[in-house]
């Protein structure tokens, strides 16, 4: 097949930037999964390699305000979103000047100031992150579109489901994009799907499914085009399935491959960036060298950007516990609907009822600096206590329902 029709419109600069795109993502897979080989990375590395169409075709479709999430097979997703390499492959790496200081590593690379709300190494758990943040943005007012990655294997997912279904009663500005490589590990999608196009589950759920080409950039930016106009517009999501192939194994740490050969050659014949440099020379005019001279263009930025990752200094050991969500001590604040309370330290483990002695003590209704009323005891009880305290109802050692709050403890209190 050749690139979509439409792309007589798409301008000559765009086209350039589509391939200068799949490029450096390109050129980034070889040296990351190279720096694996040498042993310089230490977690996990997917690459990306042979599904560049997708992601450049999609993110091309976006604003700098829409936000995307991802899987464990990133990188593409965000250099195509205009992460910056050299902090990508730092974090990688693990050095400090990492997107996470190198605390995340390739299956956690989150850059929010560049709306990219973070990969994710539960397959198909970032489906309900880009449902929340596509409600939130419209709680908010604005008219952002959240665009969610993820695999064939992941659209065999119970939350993928759970999120279809929210996006559409909710009419979120979600596309979903689901990247089928034919494969999740060693299962082949065929042998788990009953259906010749995941698209079609769209319909079950009251949304519009839309299977591409992935391997043809101009036809999944058209579809994606498309697809973010109908978010952007209210009108709800759109799934679209991107049919590709990844032409590296599963992960650089897993070398064998259950693929045959014929069919990895068969799917190398069709590699993106080959065909569109084929389209872009016999149909768009562009100059050989010119396209010699992108693809070397690309190979330098990503050089770069290796070097700088490895100049970049490893986290001091004892940094782990710096800038990460989850505080090692909480408070436990126990209330009843009376207002008495009791708060005692909670290093995660070890609460018990009898940690209580539920003083009358009318400054322990202070949580941070937020007086506590009856309705968010209310609140609590449902779970839904706002700014970032968890909570559950709980029955004390008096056998009376209580709701616990926790928080993480403040920096003046001891445990
Ligand atoms: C919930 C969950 N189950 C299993 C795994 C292990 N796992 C990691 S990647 C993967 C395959 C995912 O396949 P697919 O969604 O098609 O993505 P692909 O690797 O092909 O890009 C599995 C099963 C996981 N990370 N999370
Ligand atoms: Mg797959």
């Amino acid at each position: 097949m050749t690139a979509a029709a439409s792309s007589s419109t798409v301008p000559p600069e765009t086209l350039e930037q589509l391939l200068l795109q799949m490029c450096r993502i390109r050129s980034f897979e070889t040296r990351a999964g190279a720096l694996f080989d040498e042993g310089l990375i230490h977690g996990p590395v997917h690459s990306y390699a042979g599904m560049e169409a997708i992601a450049v075709g999609v993110c091309s479709s976006l604003g700098p305000d829409d936000l995307i999430t991802s899987s464990h097979r990133g990188h593409g997703h965000c250099l195509a979103k205009g992460l910056d390499p050299a902090r990508m492959m730092a974090e990688i790496l693990g050095r400090v000047d990492g997107y996470c200081r190198g605390h995340g590593g390739s299956m956690h690379i989150t850059a929010i100031d560049s709306g990219m709300l973070g990969a994710d190494a539960i397959v198909a758990g970032s489906s309900a992150i880009a449902v929340g943040a596509a409600h939130g943005l419209r709680l908010q007012g604005r008219d952002a579109v959240t665009v969610c990655f993820f695999g064939d294997g992941a659209a065999n997912q119970g939350i993928l489901h759970e999120a279809f279904n929210l996006a559409a009663v909710l009419d979120a500005a979600v596309v979903f994009v689901c990247e089928n490589n034919q494969w999740a590990i060693s299962t082949p999608i065929a042998s788990v799907v009953r259906v010749d196009d995941i698209a079609v589950r769209a319909a079950g759920y009251g949304f519009p499914g839309v299977p591409v080409d992935g391997n043809d950039v101009l036809a999944v930016r058209d579809a994606a085009g498309e697809a973010v106009e109908r978010a952007r517009s209210g009108a709800g999501p759109t799934l679209i399935e991107a049919k590709s192939y990844r032409i590296e194994p599963h992960s650089a740490a897993r070398k064998t491959d259950l693929r045959s050969p014929a069919e990895l050659d068969e799917w190398r014949a069709r590699d993106p960036i080959l065909r569109f440099t084929r389209y872009l020379v016999d149909e768009a005019g562009l100059a050989p060298s010119r396209v010699e001279e992108l693809e070397a263009q690309a190979g330098r930025e990503i050089d770069d950007a290796v070097e700088a990752a490895l100049a970049s200094p490893k986290p001091t050991p004892g940094d782990e516990l710096e800038h990460v969500y989850a505080p090692a001590a909480y408070r436990a604040i126990l209330m009843d609907g009376t207002g008495q309370v009791g708060a005692v330290a909670w290093p995660w483990t070890t609460l018990k009822p009898a940690d209580f002695s539920f003083p009358a003590d009318p400054n322990a209704f202070q949580l941070g600096t937020k007086t506590i009323s009856q309705a968010d005891v209310d609140a609590l009880a449902l779970g839904a206590l706002p700014g970032g305290f968890q909570g559950m109802v709980v029955t004390g050692p008096d056998s009376k329902v209580y709701a616990l709050a926790l928080r993480p403890l403040l920096p003046d209190e001891t445990e």
